[in-house]
C-alpha cells in the first residue's frame, strides 16, 4: 500500500539531510551553466565538498539553446577533451571545430557532476555574500520563488572556503560584492569593467586569463569572467566556458591544499 505521508516524509527528511550537509563546504558555486558545471565536476573529482546553486528549475544555463535555438554547440579541440572525459559525444566539423548536441552536453555535464558527488540545488538563488575580514566566505540564499513573488522573506546562509561566480553575463555575485562591500576587485579600476561586443577569437582567449580570484575568497568563471574584466562575448562557442570552469577548479584545488 502506498502511503502519501510516507512519500512526503521520505522527501522532506532526505532533502533536509542534504541541505544541512552543504551549509559548510569547501566550494559554493553559483550558477549551473556550462562553466559552473565544469568547475563543479573537477572540484568534486578532486574530492572537495561542493554545492552548486541554480536559480532556475533546470541546470544548463545558456547551453540548451545552442546558437539562436539551433540546439548544437561548437567547441574547439582543447575543450573537446573535456567532453571526451565526460563521455559526451562530439564530431569534427572542420579544422579546429567540433560539434556536440546541446542537450546531450547539458545532461552529460549534470550527470557526471552528480556522479562525482556535487550537490546541486535548483530553484535557489544567491542574493548576497557573507564577508568577514574583507574576504568572501559564504552566500546568502533564498528560494527563487520568493524572489519572483517579491516576498519579504529573510534568507538563510551557507559558509564556504571559496565561492565561485558562474552566473553568466550578469556576474551577479561579483556585482553584489562590489556594491555592498567596500571590496576592490582585481580589475584595472577595482570595479566591474562590463562585457564588450562579440569577438569570438579574443573572447575565447581572454576568458582563461580572466578566470581567477577576483577578490579574496571569490572566483569568477565563464561568461561572468569576461563581464567582470571587460572582455568581449563569444557567441555560441562553448569551449571557453568548459575550460574556464576547469581552470577555476584547478586554481581552487591548489589553494585548498
Ligand atoms: C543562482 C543563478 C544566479 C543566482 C544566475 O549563463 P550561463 O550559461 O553561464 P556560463 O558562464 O556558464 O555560460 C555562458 C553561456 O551560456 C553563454 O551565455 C554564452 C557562451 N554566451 C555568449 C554570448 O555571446 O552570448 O549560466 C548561468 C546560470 C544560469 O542557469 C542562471 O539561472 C544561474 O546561473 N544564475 N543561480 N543564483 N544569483 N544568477
Amino acid at each position: 500500500m502506498l502511503d502519501e505521508i510516507k512519500i512526503s516524509q521520505a522527501i522532506i527528511n532526505s532533502y533536509k539531510k542534504k541541505l544541512l550537509k552543504v551549509l559548510d563546504v569547501d566550494v559554493a558555486i553559483v550558477g549551473g551553466g556550462p562553466s559552473g558545471l565544469s568547475c563543479a565536476y573537477y572540484l568534486a573529482k578532486a574530492k572537495r565538498s561542493i554545492v552548486l546553486l541554480e536559480r532556475k528549475l533546470s541546470i544548463g544555463g545558456g547551453m540548451w539553446g545552442g546558437g539562436m535555438m539551433f540546439n548544437e554547440i561548437v567547441v574547439q579541440k582543447k575543450a573537446r577533451l573535456i567532453l571526451d572525459e565526460l563521455r559526451i559525444a562530439t564530431h569534427p566539423y572542420k579544422e579546429d571545430y567540433y560539434l556536440a548536441e546541446a542537450i546531450e552536453a547539458v545532461c552529460g555535464l549534470g550527470y557526471r557532476c552528480m556522479q562525482a558527488g556535487v550537490k546541486i540545488f535548483n530553484l535557489i538563488s544567491a542574493e548576497d555574500v557573507l564577508i568577514r575580514k574583507n574576504r568572501v566566505c559564504g552566500l546568502v540564499l533564498n528560494w527563487t520563488a520568493v524572489e519572483l513573488a517579491n516576498l519579504d522573506v529573510d534568507p538563510l546562509t551557507l559558509r564556504a572556503k571559496y565561492v565561485v561566480d558562474a552566473t553568466g553575463h550578469a556576474a551577479e555575485v561579483v556585482r553584489v560584492a562590489e556594491k555592498k562591500a567596500d571590496i576592490k576587485l582585481k580589475t584595472s579600476t577595482g570595479k566591474i569593467l562590463g562585457e564588450k561586443s562579440m569577438w569570438a577569437e579574443v573572447a575565447e582567449t581572454t576568458i582563461l586569463k580572466n578566470t581567477k580570484e577576483v577578490c579574496p575568497g571569490l572566483y569568477v568563471c565563464g561568461m561572468a569572467a569576461n563581464a567582470v574584466f571587460g572582455s568581449p562575448r563569444m557567441g555560441p562557442i562553448f569551449g571557453g566556458m568548459l575550460l574556464s570552469g576547469k581552470k577555476a577548479a584547478s586554481e581552487i584545488i591548489k589553494k585548498l591544499k
